[in-house]
C-alpha cells in the first residue's frame, strides 16, 4: 500500500457518511484464527468445505460437532486484533454504520463491535434439530457430543454450513445497508463465496466506494475502487487514525 493510496482510502472515508465493513477469514488470521484457503485449512484429511458442509453434518452429526468444537478450543485462546478493535471503534464515528462479517468466530463482538450482522452464524450458539431453538454453548471442549438441549434434543451447530441457507433475512439486510452506504471496506476475504460476496458488489452497483484489504488479489479485487496490499491489522487501524 502506498502513501497515496492510504490518503485516498481515508478521504473516502472520512467522506463517508454510511459504512459498512464486510469481513472474512483473513481480519482473524493475526489473532491465529487459520482461514479457510490458507494450508492450513484441513482438518482430519478434510478441506474446511468439506468438514463444514451440510453433508457431513447430516451424515455424522458428532464428526461435525468434533470440527466445531475442535475450532472453539482454538477461539477460546484467542483475541481481537487491531483490526476488529479499530473497526468496534469507528463505529460511532459515523451516522450509520454496520459490520457485516461472514466470521462465526464472534471476535467482532469481542472487540466492542454492536452493530454486526453475521451472515454464516455464530460458532458459540447451537440450535435444536426438532425445534430450532437456539442455545449459547460458551463451554469448550463440549461435556458430551452432540449437545443436548430441553427435552434431550440434540444439538446442531448454529452456523451456515456449505448447501445451506443464509439465516432469514440476514443476506437481505446486509444487501440494503450496502446499497445505502457511500462506502464499503472489504476486509481479509476471498471473496469466492456466495451469496456473502454479492455484498461489496451491490455497493460498488450503488455508487459506494469500494476499498479492499488484503494481502493478496482477490476475485473482488478487479471489481473494487481501490485495493490496499497489506495485512488488517497493520492497515485498517491507519485508516480510521
Ligand atoms: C448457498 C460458516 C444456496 C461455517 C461458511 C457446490 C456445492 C454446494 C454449494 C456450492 C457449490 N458451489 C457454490 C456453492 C455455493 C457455496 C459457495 O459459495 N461455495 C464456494 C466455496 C464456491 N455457498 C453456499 O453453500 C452458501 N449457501 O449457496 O445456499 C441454497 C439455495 C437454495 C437452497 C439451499 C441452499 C453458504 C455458504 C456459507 C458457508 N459457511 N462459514 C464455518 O465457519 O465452518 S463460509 C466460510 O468461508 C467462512 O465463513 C469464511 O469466512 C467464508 C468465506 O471465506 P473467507 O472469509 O473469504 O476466507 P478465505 O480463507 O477464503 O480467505 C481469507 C482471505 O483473507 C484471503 O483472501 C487472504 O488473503 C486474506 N488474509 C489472510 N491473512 C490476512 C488476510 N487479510 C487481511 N489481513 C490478514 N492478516
Amino acid at each position: 500500500m502506498t502513501d497515496d493510496q492510504l490518503k485516498l482510502a481515508r478521504r473516502y472515508l472520512a467522506q463517508a457518511k454510511r459504512v459498512v465493513i464486510f469481513t472474512g477469514a483473513g481480519i482473524s488470521a493475526e489473532s491465529g484464527v487459520p482461514t479457510f484457503r490458507g494450508s492450513d485449512a484441513t482438518w482430519k484429511g478434510m478441506p474446511a468445505a468439506v468438514a463444514s458442509s451440510l453433508g457431513l453434518l447430516e451424515q455424522d452429526l458428532t464428526t461435525a460437532w468434533e470440527w466445531f468444537d475442535y475450532r472453539r478450543t482454538l477461539l477460546k485462546a484467542v483475541s481481537p486484533n487491531a483490526a476488529h478493535v479499530a473497526v468496534a471503534q469507528a463505529e460511532s464515528c459515523f451516522a450509520e454504520f454496520l459490520v457485516v462479517t461472514q466470521n462465526v468466530d464472534g471476535l467482532h463482538q469481542k472487540a466492542g463491535s454492536k452493530h454486526i450482522i453475521e451472515l454464516h452464524g455464530n460458532i458459540w450458539r447451537g440450535r435444536g434439530l426438532r425445534t430450532g431453538k437456539r442455545y449459547d454453548l460458551p463451554e469448550t471442549p463440549l461435556p458430551t457430543l452432540p449437545p443436548r438441549g430441553d427435552a434431550d434434543e440434540p444439538i446442531r451447530p448454529d452456523v451456515v454450513l456449505f448447501g445451506e441457507m443464509l439465516p432469514a433475512g440476514a443476506f437481505e439486510e446486509a444487501e440494503l445497508a450496502a446499497m445505502r452506504c457511500d462506502a464499503c471496506l472489504v476486509i481479509g476475504t476471498s471473496g469466492v463465496v456466495y451469496p456473502a460476496a454479492l455484498i461489496p458488489l451491490a455497493a460498488r452497483d450503488a455508487g459506494a466506494a469500494v476499498i479492499e484489504v488484503n494481502p493478496e488479489a482477490t476475485d473482488l479485487t478487479p471489481h473494487v475502487t481501490l485495493s490496499l496490499r497489506g495485512r488488517a491489522g497493520d492497515i485498517v487501524p491507519q485508516l480510521f487514525e
